[in-house]
């Protein structure tokens, strides 16, 4: 078991100390955590690392020998280039499943509650209104639930139907993007019909042709977009309430000592608003069993759900996710599903902490398992807390850790959000002042930084430092998903975060927070959890109708910093397949194909096919943040040239 103090600065583990304190307490424990197993494994597999090791059946594993050296063919005669598309498609699906399921399920949530079977009412009642007129919906003279009841079979009917485009699709996309996806042949038809073709296409004496395995891989971006990312957050909307402008806290000092603390972790939720709605209700119990009461605090995107709509605090992002219950101060971990690291049970186990899984699907050996369904969720969260406040007297006080530090940060930047705040300075036309910033020069270009901490990532340094480089350079950037969390944990969400900014952006910052009463709008906006990304996506899509140009054509990129997740480099596929350059800082494992990584990553002006020349954006693989913010910078303003704004 690596030492902490044994580390030189390079081997850190976190920008965040508090999580390193952890670090070195849990090392001198004994306790195994995802980053000393990741010190114990210093070299990732090299073969797995290109995406050369192919294991789709069973007269394999075969794996292509580098430098030209070695088999350059599997057994069944699959090259290089075979091999790492497919494997990309591989992680493309399993990216796309679990955000597809996310959807699906909220479909179902809203059905149910929309018939009057479950446990959940309709609170977004404006969105759903918005969402049913996009779907072409009659809503004259009709009552809540049946517009709620037509809605859910709309989103449902893009799981099944046989023919035509997905709603969602047709609902956000815009139809040039639209004409030039039925052309190339990837526009999905429904989402389960094209991830089995895809698992199909990815088996052993299917699809051969690397060109074919790669549309392929586009096909699953827009399923995971459309059918994952936009259908989730639209429904998840209608069902509890469009997020709006919250102030909440970050950093581990929201774990407070006298409270019964619930960690809830993981993507849905569905469960994390009742674990909040019922943690409130029953805080007298958690008196009478000797606490102050009862603390809800967040982990990954469940924690960003919560933050969104309640302001609920927010203690980690994934890659820290076992220190948390270090702390020695977590009552419970409720977990739903993606994301979850198996190691929390076995540092649970060294406390007096009890995960709790809730899915059918999702179960780690020896956790409790506390059935959720929407027809019973009040019954399983009051089980789930009530679990939680009966571990509060077993605390081992001399295990606890405290921390005192917290960091404010505001949060609930919906585009309705943001649009509300806009149209305090135009009313008539309030992405106005916006596009004046923009064509003005004072905001140079949008990004997004968006996705994952990752263990073998020095956690937050990379998120933190593409932020800074680009706000420093008057670039507007919004976050979703873990990266949201190391931005805020470090100022980049409050108001002392303003000194990072460029001066013209800060200009337009103050003026638009001052419109709506604040002091400024912080420096990067908290646009949700990584479904969220649906909402950068539909914001530019509006800022390019109003301009009556392409999504592609805007100054404006994405950038994932510390990729973690197969569903991080999915959603980058989608905003590929809309012309949008993303980044991404660790390595995609595509670098076995020479052919892929040009597909990919060169420029429109190169000979041969690539994604800039189809869609108009390509795929920047930079592991330095510096340099990655650099080239981001550079095509910001390539973009610009293109669309004669100011240099
Ligand atoms: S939880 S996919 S580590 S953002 Fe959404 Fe965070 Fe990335 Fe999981």
């Amino acid at each position: 078991m690596p030492k902490a103090q044994d580390h030189n600065h390079t081997q850190r583990i976190s920008l965040d100390h508090d999580f390193e304190v952890l670090y070195e307490k849990a090392c001198e424990a004994g306790i195994e955590t995802a980053f000393s197993r990741a010190k114990q494994t210093p070299v990732p597999c090299p073969f797995g690392s290109a995406g050369v090791c192919c294991r789709h059946c069973l007269e394999g594993p075969c794996r292509i020998g580098f430098n030209g050296k070695g088999p350059q063919e599997g057994i069944c005669g699959a090259n290089g280039d075979t091999i790492v598309a497919r494997n990309l498609l591989t992680m493309m699906i399993e990216g796309a499943a679990g955000h597809a399921e996310h959807g699906r399920e909220t479909a179902l949530a809203l059905l149910e509650a929309s018939e009057g079977n479950s446990d959940y009412q309709i609170k977004g009642v404006e969105k759903l209104y918005q969402v049913a007129a996009g779907l072409g919906i009659e809503t004259n003279g009709k009552a809540v639930e049946d517009i709620g009841k037509q809605v859910a079979l709309k989103a449902l009917e893009d799981f099944q139907k046989q023919a035509g485009a997905m709603n969602w699709l047709t609902l956000h996309a815009q139809q040039q993007s639209i004409d030039k996806w039925d052309e190339l042949g990837i526009t999905p038809v429904n989402v389960h019909l094209e991830i089995s073709k895809a698992v199909t296409r990815t088996s052993m004496g299917c699809d051969a042709d690397p060109v074919n395995l790669l549309l392929g891989c586009l096909t699953m971006g827009l399923v995971d977009g459309f059918g994952g990312l936009h259908l989730s957050s639209d429904l998840q909307d209608i069902l509890f309430g469009v997020p709006k402008l919250v102030k909440s806290n970050f950093r581990l000092g929201v774990i407070k000592k006298e409270m019964v603390n619930i960690a809830v972790h993981g993507h849905v939720p569905l469960l994390s608003e009742k674990i909040v709605e019922w943690s409130r209700k029953l805080s007298e119990e958690a008196k009478a069993a000797g606490a102050a009461g009862i603390n809800v605090v967040g982990i990954c995107c469940s924690g960003n759900e919560v933050l969104m709509r309640h302001g609920i605090p927010a203690a980690s992002s994934f890659s820290s996710q076992e220190l948390v219950i270090v702390t020695g101060m977590l009552e419970a971990m409720v977990v739903d599903v993606q994301c979850i690291m198996p190691g929390i049970q076995k540092v649970a186990e060294c406390y007096h902490t009890e995960i709790i899984t809730t899915l059918p699907y999702v179960n780690i050996a020896g956790s409790t398992h506390v059935d959720f369904h929407t027809d019973k969720a009040d019954k399983a969260a009051q089980d789930i807390v009530r679990k939680a406040i009966a571990n509060f007297p077993k605390r081992e006080h001399q295990k606890i850790t405290s921390f005192t530090g917290t960091v404010e940060a505001y949060a609930g930047f919906s585009n309705e959000q943001i649009i509300e705040a806009l149209s305090a300075l135009n009313k008539e036309d309030p992405l106005k002042p916006l596009l004046d910033a923009i064509a003005s020069g004072a905001i140079r270009g949008v990004a997004a930084i968006v996705g994952c901490t990752n263990v073998r990532e020095f956690q937050d340094w990379g998120n933190v430092t593409v932020a800074k480089e680009l706000l420093k350079n008057n670039v507007l950037v919004v976050a979703t998903g873990c990266s949201a969390h190391s931005l805020a944990k470090h100022n980049l969400m409050n108001m002392q975060g303003l000194e990072y900014c460029g001066e013209s952006l800060r200009g337009v910052l103050k003026a638009i927070g001052q419109a709506v009463g604040l002091e400024s709008l912080p420096p990067t906006l908290h646009m949700g959890s990584c479904v969220d990304n649906s909402r950068p996506a539909d914001l530019l899509t509006a800022v390019a109708n109003r301009l009556g140009v392409e999504v592609k054509d805007l100054p404006a990129v994405g950038s994932c910093p510390e990729t973690h997740s197969p569903k991080a480099l999915v959603i980058g596929t989608y905003f590929l397949a809309n012309g949008v350059d993303v980044h991404v800082g660790v390595n995609p494992q595509v670098s076995g194909s020479q052919f892929v990584t040009d597909v990919l990553c060169n420029g429109a002006k190169d000979d041969g096919l690539n994604l800039e020349k189809l869609f108009g954006g390509k795929l920047i693989y930079e592991k330095d943040p510096v340099k990655a913010a650099a080239i981001l910078l550079r095509r910001i303003e390539e973009k610009r040239l293109a669309l004669g704004l100011s240099s």
